[in-house]
């Protein structure tokens, strides 16, 4: 596949970048942590999306690699950010393989040394399938992962294949209620009622919860009213390119 030799290249030839969005307090207004999401510029592709190439990566065994210089990319903007007075967290998503890595732990513990980023301020993202593919090995990396102080969180809850078994037992402090879910709850009485329901369920776990796809002022009065802890979504901020972002966060919202 011409796709996967072109990944290979990209990563040696820095065609990747980030983009990082907000997740805003419902309650304070404040910004709890910025989101790193990956594109790739091909120089002739143009802009690709993550969805297009990370399952690539991950069938071909580049995603780890991948992740690698997502977390060193990231925490090193983190650290840029905070040399200028922003004491930001970052969110970082890692796909199922990564989280199986034998030396996954020991390559967050280096990275956030090396960028001098407390392991407070990073939050890993992971969704569900991670944790099904082998749960008593995810649950001993989720354990070695808040041990080291690192913030875990259970992405895109409620599209994947869930296990209320599991969400129980899994040692993380967010859970995030997936966009689809959210987009259409302002009109749509079925996608409201499950967010409510999310909302408490995570609530009864004592965790707290993040309401993804917030396009509209409507859903963030309704999140409010419901006591949804977080949100993100394009309302709030698109992704934005790494310069904009002290600007957004100085600017008033
Ligand atoms: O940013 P966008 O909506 O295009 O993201 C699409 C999907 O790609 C989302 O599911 C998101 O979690 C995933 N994604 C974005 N950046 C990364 C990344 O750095 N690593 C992994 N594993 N997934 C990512
Ligand atoms: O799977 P994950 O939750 O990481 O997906 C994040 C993706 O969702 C990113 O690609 C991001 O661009 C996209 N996204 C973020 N906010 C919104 C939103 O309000 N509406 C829609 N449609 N997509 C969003
Ligand atoms: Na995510
Ligand atoms: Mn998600």
């Amino acid at each position: 596949l011409a796709l996967v030799s072109d990944l290979r290249w990209a990563l040696l030839n820095e065609e990747f970048r980030l983009q990082y969005q907000p997740k805003v307090s419902i309650v304070e207004g404040r910004v709890t942590s910025l989101e790193a999401l990956i594109r790739w510029h091909d120089p002739v592709r143009g802009v690709v999306g993550p969805d297009t190439f990370i399952p690539v990566a991950e069938q071909v065994g580049l995603i780890s690699d991948l992740t690698d210089w997502v977390l060193a990319t990231s925490l090193r903007q983190c650290r840029a950010w905070q040399d200028q007075g922003s004491y930001v967290s970052v969110a970082v998503n890692v796909s199922p393989p990564t989280l199986h890595d034998t030396d996954f732990v020991q390559g967050v513990r280096r990275h956030l040394e090396l960028a001098g980023i407390p392991p407070h301020r990073l939050t890993l993202e992971i969704t569900e399938g991670a944790v099904m593919r082998d749960p008593a090995h995810a649950l001993r990396v989720l354990h070695d992962l808040r041990a080291l102080g690192v913030r875990l969180s259970i992405d895109d809850l409620g599209a994947g294949q869930s296990s209320l078994t599991y969400l129980r037992q899994l040692p993380v402090d967010e859970v995030k209620i997936d966009k689809s879910f959210v987009m259409g709850m302002s009109e749509v009485a079925d996608d409201d009622a499950i967010v409510c329901a999310l909302v408490n369920l995570v609530h009864t776990l004592r965790l707290a919860v993040v309401a993804e796809g917030v396009e509209d002022e409507r859903t963030w009065q309704r999140l409010r009213q419901i006591g949804c802890d977080t949100a993100q979504g394009y309302w709030l901020s698109r992704p934005l390119d790494p310069e904009l972002v002290p600007g957004w966060l100085g600017a008033p919202h």
